[in-house]
């Protein structure tokens, strides 16, 4: 097993992190901000440093400062949790140049998914079900354009290969626009990710959004962990998770995860993945592939029984897969509400000291926090300051399980958006399940 690793993150993924090493017998190196001396997982790791100044550019995304750190601690690897430098693979290529085990695909898989039109020819290669498109970049021949989109027909939406997470991308219901919204949203790509390239899909109005958990290790085992609803969600800031997607058949799950499978058998895919997909009348759409560990692997967790942050670390010391695809068997229902540092009704993030913390729990109930009684949210970084897990064994009983601890949790002295959750769990439609990635700024639209 790895001896010692350095966790590139803050906040309850650097906790959970620190978790798994703990089980694993691995000592851990916390690096953090001026501004997050006081993080849990910094007072509970075997060492720490600091890494530069609050701004997250200075700090967690320093990667001289991250290598160094990793360098005067001896660490042999280094897990960088979910975003930071999580999907960056000139990260990634440092990392590895450097002398470390990068907890994660290789660098040219990272670099291979981060480009959403590479990403899709090598998934629509590798029998991924992809939306009729450009199969390509789009020129800037304006005839050429309008035949693509007069074969897939309107609605049409034009992305950035560069893009992803609902960034950099324009919907077209006419011919009229097609030709400004390209220009538009090209010029919009250049100047958020130093790339103008740009792709065409046809443009699904009210589909679900579903992805497939994958993990593989170095040795050509790929086992998938089954889906998650991702739909709701607002301004692409997800809200709620759970597994299973409600109405996906055992059917629907087997091939699907199959495919999931033989793609990154295919692609030589390395360690945790996620497959997305659109979900619309029974079929699956792939849009992107994310190469991290994600916020929601708990729902994945909690109904498969199988801890996927300890098996990247198993992965990454060179081990084979704990189980087999055969062993992976779903039991019950997970929902995942994520605690948002913020007012419940404007969003507006709300930074301060935790005056008063009191965690619910009882049968099915997990929590994934860094917060404390006393703990300062720093105003630097993203608004969410934990997870609230249920799981029951079945959908009703983990969203009953869900009201009660919601109801039970108290987080004081900051706000936070605990009664836009209960208003959610506690609404008809969300009871009633399958919900489309429209539904909640639906519900949000219709109190005003
Ligand atoms: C789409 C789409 C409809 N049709 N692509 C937004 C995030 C990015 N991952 C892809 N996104 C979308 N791509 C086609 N062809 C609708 C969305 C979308 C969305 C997708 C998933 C979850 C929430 C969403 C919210 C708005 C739009």
């Amino acid at each position: 097993m790895l001896g010692k690793i350095l966790i590139a993150n803050r906040g309850e993924i650097a906790l959970r992190i620190l978790r798994a090493c703990r089980e694993l017998g691995i000592k851990a190196v916390a690096v953090h901000s001026e501004a997050d001396r006081d993080l849990k997982h910094v007072r509970l790791a075997d060492e720490s440093v600091c890494i530069g100044p609050a701004p997250a550019r200075e700090s967690y995304l320093n990667v001289p400062a991250i290598i160094s750190a990793a360098e005067v601690t001896d660490a042999v690897a280094i897990h960088p949790g979910y975003g930071f430098l999580s999907e960056n693979a000139d990260f990634a290529e440092k990392v590895i140049q450097s002398g470390f085990i990068f907890i994660g695909p290789r660098p040219e898989t990272i670099r291979l998914m981060g480009d959403k039109v590479s990403a899709i020819e090598a998934m629509r290669k590798a029998g991924i079900p992809c939306l009729p498109g450009s199969d390509g970049p789009l020129s800037d021949n304006y005839d050429e354009n309008l035949k693509i989109a007069r074969r897939i027909g309107f609605p049409i939406i034009i992305k950035a290969a560069g893009g992803g997470g609902g960034r950099g991308m324009r919907v077209v219901h006419s011919e009229a626009n097609l030709h400004s919204a390209i220009a538009l949203t090209r010029g919009e790509a250049s100047a958020a990710f130093g790339n103008d390239t740009v792709y065409m899909e046809k443009f699904l109005e009210d589909p679900r959004h579903i992805e497939f958990q994958v993990i593989a290790d170095s040795h050509g085992n790929v086992i998938h962990l089954g889906e998650r609803d991702c739909s709701t969600q607002r301004r692409h800031q997800k809200v709620i998770e759970e597994a299973p997607a409600p109405g996906i058949t055992e059917e629907q799950r087997r091939e699907m995860g199959a495919r999931c499978v033989r793609a990154c058998q295919d692609i030589g895919y390395l360690g945790a993945g996620t497959f997305e997909f659109l979900y619309q009348e029974g079929e699956f759409y792939f849009i992107e592939m994310n190469t991290r560990v994600q916020v929601e692997h708990p729902v994945t967790e909690m109904v498969t029984g199988f801890d996927i942050v300890k098996e990247q670390l198993r992965i990454a010391a060179g081990e084979t897969l704990s189980i087999r695809q055969e062993d992976v068997q779903l039991r019950g229902h997970a929902i995942e509400c994520r605690l948002n540092a913020e007012d419940p009704a404007s969003f507006v993030p709300s930074p301060g000291l935790i005056e008063q913390f009191h965690m619910p729990g009882g049968p099915g109930i997990r929590v994934e926090t860094h917060i404390y009684n006393g703990y300062k949210v720093p105003p630097y970084y993203d608004s969410m300051i934990g997870k609230l897990i249920a799981h029951g064994e079945n959908r009703a009983s983990a969203i009953a399980r869900m009201r009660t601890a919601l109801s039970e949790m108290v987080i004081g002295g900051i706000k936070c958006n605990i009664p836009l959750l209960l208003d959610i769990v506690n609404d008809a439609a969300f009871e009633a399940g399958g919900q489309n990635i429209h539904y909640l700024e639906q519900k949000l639209g219709l109190k005003h």
